[in-house]
């Protein structure tokens, strides 16, 4: 299958520049994938590695679902591309049919995108227009979080607060401010599930909005669960406060969902999960399990309402090319019977407990300084190697990957999010691969 001894000899030229990773780095020792299956991928070299990240958070239903490839396959050779631009084609409808019908009540209008990055630029872009729709385009400012991701587009990358994904590129997107994160370990390290203690970190909007003045804010954008910094888990009443204080002063609340989406909470949705419910909320990834790229924006029928009461014409100056793709959205409709007959929307809900277990098993271990967890989302902070940020957890990966279980690093955390679909012994085995890595690391 695929086997070719040459592969890694021939990579440190190759014309591919590899996004989110160190290079030259990876071409001189390269790890490739070249099949996937379940819960599981296997290598070039033929072996088997156990997916704890399902993807890059994505493959939520395993990989190649034959549902869902046999969708593909079909549309692909029906009609491979038809425009959305002032023509339709029925799948699209249907799709955004069926998502809306998993969605909070109110929050069944579906803006399609093809990345979460898309998504994240697209409600911004949203917010803003529906304020100017309703006479208030004084409201031009776009509130993001410290440590929050929203993808690597202007927009996204604006309101992000990931100080590395900002810095090399400028001034950005004018009227931007963040409120603080809700990373506090000095009270809340090793919390399981959501952290006793920062409902008051909420508060800091009610800062922005004595300097800024509300009637200036257009929108709030967090993550229910920040993802990228390291699994975040929102303190016990922040979301909640947080919406209160946005619907005091007429700002829209934008939940970033592209990770917790589709059942990685428990729920179809992390708002669900949490009894919150924002204005505006972005997906992507399991959208369609990770096989062809796509997102989304879902609004509240009263923001659609709104620009469908302008007068005739085109409602709002945007789109892409590929919104609604015809294979996506096949793509989609099969992920979501896939999700409808396993159950898997709400299977995290069954598996946490015991996940929990599991991933705190780790604290005591050695280098663990917290661990985090959320639905099926959970991580393991290890103290850095003095002088060397992220070492440490790299090496953990790449001995976890030797030994045949693929887990995600970020700076010196390591993160999980499994598929959905997996099992007791797999999560065991996860956690188990994980506390022998960590033995070994130095
Ligand atoms: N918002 C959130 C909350 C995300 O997690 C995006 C937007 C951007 O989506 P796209 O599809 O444009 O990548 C994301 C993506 C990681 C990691 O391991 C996280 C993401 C992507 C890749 C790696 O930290 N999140
Ligand atoms: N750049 C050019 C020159 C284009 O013509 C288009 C789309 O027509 C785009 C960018 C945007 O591409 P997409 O719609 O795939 O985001």
């Amino acid at each position: 299958m695929n086997k070719r001894a040459d592969f890694p000899a021939s990579l440190e030229a190759s014309a591919f520049w590899m996004p989110y990773t160190a290079n030259r780095q990876f071409k001189k020792a390269p790890r490739l994938l070249v099949r996937a299956e379940g819960m599981y991928y296997w290598t070039a070299d033929g072996r088997q590695v156990l997916d704890g990240q399902a993807g890059l958070w994505c493959v939520n239903a395993g990989h190649c679902r034959p549902k869902i490839v046999a969708a593909v396959q079909k549309q692909v050779a029906q009609m491979d591309f038809a425009p959305t631009f002032n023509m339709g084609h029925p799948i699209a409808f249907e799709f955004a049919d069926r998502l809306a019908r998993l969605a909070p009540e109110r929050l069944s209008r579906v803006f399609f995108t093809n990345s979460g990055s898309e998504s994240a630029d697209t409600a911004l872009k949203i917010a803003l227009a529906y304020h100017r729709a309703r006479g208030e385009s004084q409201r031009f400012r776009l509130i993001g979080r410290e440590r929050g991701y929203h993808g690597v587009n202007f927009g996204g990358m604006a309101v992000g607060g990931i100080g590395a994904n900002r810095k090399a590129f400028g001034p950005g997107v004018a009227g931007v401010d963040h409120i603080r994160h809700t990373h506090d370990p000095q009270r809340n390290s090793f919390s399981r599930g959501e952290p006793k203690f920062g409902v008051e970190f909420a508060d800091d909007l009610e800062r922005i909005c004595t300097l800024h003045d509300p009637s200036t804010i257009a929108a709030v954008i967090v993550e229910p669960v920040a993802g990228s910094a390291g699994v975040l888990v929102p303190p016990q009443g922040y979301l909640q406060r947080l919406r209160e204080l946005c619907s005091k002063h007429g700002i829209l609340l934008i939940f970033d969902e592209v990770i917790t989406g589709f059942g990685r909470l428990g729920q179809p949705f992390g708002s669900q999960r949490f009894g919150v419910t924002p204005d505006l909320f972005t997906v992507a990834k399991g959208m369609t399990n990770g096989t062809v790229p796509m997102g989304a924006v879902f609004a509240k029928d009263s923001i659609y309402d709104t620009f469908m009461d302008a007068p005739e014409g085109i409602e709002l100056f945007h789109g892409y090319t590929y919104s609604g793709h015809p294979l996506a959205c096949a793509a989609g409709l099969a992920t979501l019977d896939t999700y409808a007959e396993e159950g898997l929307l709400t299977r995290a809900a069954s598996l946490e407990k015991a996940f929990e277990e599991r991933i705190h098993s780790l604290k005591g271990g050695k280098h663990v300084v917290d661990v985090r967890n959320c639905g099926l989302m959970g991580a393991i902070e290890l103290e850095p190697r003095p002088g060397k940020p992220g070492a440490r957890a790299y090496e953990a990966f790449l001995k976890c990957f030797e030994a045949g279980v693929l887990v995600r690093y970020t700076g010196d955390t390591l993160a999980f999010s499994p598929p959905l679909i997996i099992e007791m012994q797999q999560i065991d085995r996860i956690f188990e691969t994980v506390r022998s890595a960590l033995a070994a690391v130095q």
